[in-house]
């Protein structure tokens, strides 16, 4: 059933406490993550607790959760500092990027929802 935790997937371990990962924020629906791989000074993951495969299978079976996530991917960067001033501007190492991989062909490698929050750095457009 949707959102029931899967025994082999890394991310409900970590929801449930059984795998260790260094916690930044945590709610009752959600929680954030350092990435073991950072690829940008501030790198955190954000997942729902529950286990959905991807940002278009949480959307669907649990949209209050998929909101949730996309709330804390902003309470992350405001935490992080890496947020920019009200009305998007600021210079050109403020701003940050929330990123769903959804699909191994767009590099997902854990098929448990994630938001990537990345900022501290220069970002380029388009990503690679
Ligand atoms: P992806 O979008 O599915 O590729 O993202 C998975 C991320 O999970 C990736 O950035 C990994 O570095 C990260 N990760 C982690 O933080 N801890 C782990 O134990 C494993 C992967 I495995």
């Amino acid at each position: 059933m949707a959102g029931e935790p899967q025994a082999d997937c890394l991310f409900c371990k970590i929801a449930a406490g059984e795998v260790p990962a260094t916690v930044v924020r945590e709610t009752d629906t959600t929680i954030a993550f350092r990435d073991i791989n950072p690829q940008a000074p501030t790198h955190v993951l954000v997942i729902p607790k529950a286990h959905h495969p991807d940002a278009a299978a949480l959307a669907a079976e649990a949209p209050q959760v998929a909101a949730d996530v996309l709330r804390e991917a902003g309470e992350v960067a405001a935490q992080e500092e890496v947020a920019p001033p009200p009305g998007g501007a600021g210079g050109p190492r403020t701003g940050y990027r929330v990123i769903f991989n959804t699909g191994a062909g767009a590099g997902q490698t854990v098929f448990h929802a994630h938001a990537h929050v990345l900022g501290g750095r220069g970002l380029e457009w388009p990503p690679g």
